[in-house]
């Protein structure tokens, strides 16, 4: 595959930037090489400043799942910007966005708008704090919300396993009330809370795990977070910033049946552009300013080129839903294997791709003769290159990753772009094809006889 522009791009890249990109991941240290420059996408494909054209599982690690360049989005977006780009006072399109949100997300009250979901996830634990008057926070190893201080931790030992930076950076003192549990493991969060009594203000959790490759909630899991939580006076944060409007228009919560206290979004509200957004009961969020005394605050948020984007996908998503009651619980069943969503079109499309795909995946490691998990839930997946079940990192970091580089190159010379690296979710979106996952499984079976 010719590379030439690409590769002097990079070059150029990396005098002025460090690593030559403005994310780590995208810089392909997990997978070895250099990144390629995509100038232009559309539905399911991006073509790189080559002309070279991939079928895309990134999904711009998630926002596009409805394609890239939508038209309907593209279009808001240009009738958006024909009025001016940001206003510094509130916009028509902030409270149309909130109220999408407060309609489809079954435990949001009220929401905050920002611009990542960095931003989300660090605003929400603040509030967790604020609101509890609690120092300590629970998150689980393997999962990741974004690179706020007190978050950039690795598990210590034992049952109060606080946290040590996992950054350079990172004064100890910062990461001293994080408490790093392993995930799918209740003994462990019980042990946490016996050890803290009425000090954790909150557990945050990606309640489908897309930070690590991808593993699901074990049955009855997300259930005894909710419940643990409330006997102890703390919060359940749901951190969906990649699970939102991905699972189903409610989310998890809505897959899973679940109602947590705080929900933390981003990706696929901004339709593409910089987003994020934070919500749940409202007597927990009228403690932010200029109500209440927990600060939080950012010159773009609710910036309405990003909402109206967001709107567009929003909309097309949801079309012809009537909201769901809180806590309701989808037709949608949990685990691997769910029905498809009771949802749109979309949901449903979205399932019957992600089913095709799994199927395809698994007959071709098994015609390989190569030790493939391959996790799904919905439109999320995950091929591990190791035999046994992967229900937490632990699992994920026996996969053999020497393979993943070779089946990550193989895939890209054969025009299928996934995630570069072992430790990420790939996507599926609206605009694939039957034929795009036929071509995707063929090449697989052709890469993995080759490992
Ligand atoms: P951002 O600050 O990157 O918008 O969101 C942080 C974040 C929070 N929570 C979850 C569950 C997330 O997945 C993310 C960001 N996800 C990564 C992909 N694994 C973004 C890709 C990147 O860092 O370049």
């Amino acid at each position: 595959m010719n590379r030439a522009k690409s590769d002097q791009l990079f070059a150029e890249a990396l005098k002025y930037i460090p690593g030559g990109v403005n994310s780590p991941v995208r810089a392909f240290r997990a997978v070895g090489g250099q990144p390629f420059f995509v100038n232009q996408a559309k539905g399911a494909r991006v073509r790189d400043v080559d002309g070279n054209e991939l079928i895309d599982y990134v999904c711009t690690w998630g926002p596009a799942i409805l394609g890239h360049a939508h038209p309907k989005i593209i279009s808001a977006v240009k009738a958006a910007a024909d009025q001016g780009t940001s206003f510094g006072i509130p916009n028509p399109f902030e409270v149309t966005m909130a109220k999408l949100i407060c309609e489809l997300v079954p435990s949001v009250q009220k929401v905050r708008l920002c611009n990542s979901g960095t931003e989300a996830c660090m605003s929400a634990i603040r509030l967790a704090r604020g609101f509890t008057k609690r120092d300590k926070i629970i998150k689980f190893d393997g999962c990741y919300h974004g690179h706020a201080d007190s978050l950039l931790v690795k598990a210590g030992s034992g049952a109060l396993t606080f946290g040590h930076p996992d950054s350079a950076g990172v004064p100890a003192a910062f990461t001293r009330h994080t408490i790093v549990l392993p995930f799918n493991d209740a003994d462990a969060v019980k042990a946490a809370f016996a050890a803290n009594k009425n000090d954790i203000a909150g557990i945050i959790v990606e309640p489908v795990p897309g930070n690590a490759g991808l593993y699901l909630p074990k049955p009855g899991y997300l259930e005894f977070l909710r419940e643990v939580t409330k006997a102890n006076g703390a919060l359940l944060i749901f951190d969906e910033v990649m699970t939102g409007f991905r699972l189903a228009p409610g989310g998890a919560q809505e897959r899973f049946g679940i109602k947590p206290d705080l929900t933390c979004l981003g990706k696929i509200i901004g339709g593409g552009l910089p987003v994020g957004a934070f919500g749940g009961r409202a007597d927990i969020m009228d403690l932010l300013a200029p109500l209440g005394p927990v600060y939080q605050a950012g010159t773009l948020s609710g910036n309405p080129l990003a909402m109206a984007a967001g709107i567009a996908a929003l909309e097309l998503l949801s079309e012809g839903r009537a909201p769901q009651a809180p806590g309701k619980k989808s037709e949608i069943k949990s685990g691997r294997r769910g029905t498809p969503p009771s949802g749109k079109d979309a949901y449903a499309r979205l399932e019957t791709l992600g089913r095709q795909l799994e199927a395809g995946m698994k007959d071709a490691a098994k015609s390989a003769d190569v030790s493939v998990t391959f996790n799904r839930c919905g439109s999320m997946f995950c091929a591990y290159f190791t035999g046994g079940p992967v229900w937490n990192v632990a699992d994920a970091m026996r996969s053999d990753r020497e393979r993943f580089k070779k089946y990550f190159h193989g895939m890209l010379a054969e025009g299928i772009y996934l995630a570069p690296s072992q430790f990420e979710a790939g996507f599926i979106s609206t605009a694939h094809s039957k034929t795009d996952i036929e071509k995707t499984v063929h090449a697989a079976a052709k890469v993995l006889r080759g490992l």
